[in-house]
């Protein structure tokens, strides 16, 4: 098609182009749709309604009541907030007006890390864009929306069929007042391995002008060699570099004393040296105890000048506790969730914070209205995704044994369930401690969290001991993610990997000398550009053309998905989930003012090539579409 579009088009019949044809003159990338949007979204309904969906299966569709929406007044006007401050006095002006806050600030999580980690990272932009505008309305007083970033661009693509950048967009047009926060993992920057420099450049500069503000930068060993072209990235395009320490083990644990205050001491004054902006304590598993907490943060108050970001998971139970010590030794910024999607593996609730904080001179100038409210939405929003919750329902200290980031909680007991191994998830935890003692007590946040998972789970479904991984290792085919670990690919542990356990998994394969990343060739992106335009059939943008320098497979999966089934995003969650019931009628706005009327009718009999039809009505004529049917 766009090579007809191009003989068709007058400049050229007349000869009147050049080099730079192609790229002024967007009519040639526009196409006869092959298939109409509504046909596909049919094809969509008609597949989850026959077929279920991944992780949930099939099932009757059950009733949910309307999700309560606060009502608010003057949208159009937002109250200023830290948005504002960082685009009139950039990031050293956002620095200093923090550092002479006396009240401690919160970063709500609802949009990123609380859904990552209570409903395995489900959340789909229909249920936040829905809520964007209260938000900012109710809670202008934030100091972030953490909204984007971990593991949330991945699962966009991989299990919602939607674009990630899309949601960034959609928000932002939202949220015009509070800065948006993502989560950033160093060299791996979305994903699990070490990526070459300019693809981590390109991405932080794409997503900085897509929205992002405040990029928290972490490297899954604390490595920071694995988080300078990150930190440098952030810096030059005049956006807020956030470094995080990550916290593991116990600096009151004598037994743990491979990290202990003065680590963290050392590590906290090199990153402000490397040029953070502000310091993040990044307690991804929750392990950071109150008294812990109140003499981390005092001793690093002493030793840096730059504000304090405090973030953990509530696992345990003890999240406000830990909270509470830590704003009394004077942390900037403590990391929340809307109460209805906190606790647990998720961030500690936000309004339970406020309400704790009554009389307290650091209380944070948020409503507690406010917050309350928008608790509503999301405890209604949260029961489409139950099919996703990880059964955990009451605190759960046993984290201080296993220290499983509150993020790969829900994640990894999806893949146990996967590989047939819930029934052994007691035992694959377990392991999970040991598989840390047996690597040399590292740090595990995505990715080394997923490495020392992989291994769990592989040694629990083949019945492995430790003493086996080093008698019968030499005849063992170990998990890719094991050996990459071991072979340095995505950075080097603290104190250095252990010596004979590197030897039994490498065999003869040999570690990396230096970062992995300095090895990578760079990414050519305008052939990536060329590779992508082949598949899409369209012309890919910055952010297809990153998405696929990313995710290659995975990428070019959704864009599969999308050819076949158009933009599912505007599907509502009960639909897009389990698809309708027999004689159910359901509006569908697949742009501003643009309204489809569909109808389930009735589903056919399996054919004998194994497919059935379904049919619709939509916008009130008869449609049909066949789907194969996978049972
Ligand atoms: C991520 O990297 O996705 C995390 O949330 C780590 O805690
Ligand atoms: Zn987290």
């Amino acid at each position: 098609a766009f090579l007809i579009n191009v003989m068709k088009h007058p400049k050229f019949l007349n000869g009147e182009y050049d080099t730079s044809f192609i790229d002024t003159t967007p009519e040639l990338f526009q196409f006869p749709i092959a298939k109409d949007r509504g046909t596909k979204l049919l094809t969509y309904i008609g597949d989850v309604t026959v077929n279920g969906f991944p992780g949930i299966g099939k099932g009757k569709k059950p009733i949910f009541t309307a999700p309560r929406i606060p009502e608010v007044k003057n949208l159009e006007q937002p109250i200023q907030g830290t948005k504002q401050i960082l685009d009139q006095y950039g990031p050293d002006g956002l620095v200093k007006w923090l550092k002479n806050q006396d009240k401690v600030l919160l970063t709500d999580t609802t949009f990123r890390d609380a859904h990552q980690s209570l409903l395995a990272t489900r959340l789909r932009t229909y249920d936040m864009v829905k809520i964007a505008e209260p938000t900012q309305s109710l809670l202008p007083d934030l100091f972030s929306l953490e909204m984007w970033g971990g593991a949330t661009f991945d699962v966009s693509y991989r299990f919602l069929k939607e674009d990630p950048w899309e949601r960034l967009r959609k928000l932002r047009e939202k949220v015009p007042n509070i800065l948006f926060q993502m989560l950033f993992r160093g060299s791996n920057a979305v994903g699990y391995k070490n990526y070459p420099d300019n693809v981590i450049e390109e991405f932080v500069k794409v997503s900085a002008h897509a929205g992002i503000d405040v990029f928290r930068i972490f490297d899954s060993l604390n490595w920071v060699k694995g988080m300078e072209i990150a930190i440098q990235s952030v810096r030059d395009v005049g956006k807020i570099a956030e470094a995080a320490i990550c916290y593991t083990g116990d600096i009151h644990d004598p037994s743990r004393s491979k990290y202990n205050l003065k680590y963290y001491l050392d590590l906290a004054k090199e990153l402000e040296q490397q040029g953070a902006h502000i310091l993040a304590i990044k307690d991804m598993a929750g392990l950071l105890k109150p008294d812990s907490a109140y003499e981390l943060i005092s001793e690093l108050k002493s030793h840096i000048d730059i504000p304090i970001h405090l973030h953990t998971h509530d696992t345990s139970g003890n999240g406000i506790f830990t909270y509470a010590k830590a704003i009394e030794a004077g942390v900037d910024v403590v990391d929340t969730a809307i109460s209805s999607m906190a606790g647990f593996t998720s961030q500690p609730s936000a309004n339970s914070l406020v309400y704790a904080l009554e009389g307290n001179k650091r209380k944070p100038t948020v409503s507690i209205q406010g917050l309350n409210e928008l608790g509503k939405y999301w405890e209604d929003i949260r029961k489409y995704y139950q099919s996703f919750e990880s059964g955990m329902n009451a605190p759960h200290p046993e984290v201080y044994e296993h220290e499983m980031p509150g993020g790969q909680y829900s994640n990894l007991q999806q893949q146990a369930k996967a590989v047939g191994l819930i029934d052994r998830w007691e035992e694959v935890k377990q392991m999970y401690r040991r598989v840390n003692f047996l690597f040399g007590d590292i740090v595990k946040v995505t990715p080394s969290s997923k490495v020392v998972g992989d291994m769990a789970l592989f040694m629990v479904q083949n019945e492995l001991t430790e003493e086996d991984i080093f008698t019968k290792g030499k005849t063992i085919d170990f998990p890719d993610s094991v050996i990459e670990f071991f072979q340095g690919y995505i950075g080097i542990p603290y104190g250095g990997f252990p010596k004979e356990l590197q030897e039994v998994i490498l065999k003869d394969r040999k570690p990396l000398s230096v970062r992995a990343g300095e090895l990578l060739e760079p990414v050519n992106f305008n052939q990536l550009k060329e590779e992508l335009f082949a598949e899409m059939k369209a012309k890919p943008t910055e952010y297809d053309v990153l998405g696929y320098a990313l995710y290659p497979k995975v990428f070019l999966d959704y864009v599969k998905s999308h050819h076949r089934y158009g933009d599912v995003s505007c599907i509502d969650t009960p639909t897009f989930f389990y698809g309708m019931r027999i004689g159910e009628e359901l509006e569908i706005e697949i742009e501003k003012g643009k309204t489809l009327f569909v109808k389930l009718v009735s589903v056919g009999q399996v054919q004998r090539d194994g497919t059935r039809i379904v049919y619709f009505e939509l916008n009130g004529q008869p449609r049909e579409v066949t789907i194969r049917d996978e049972s």
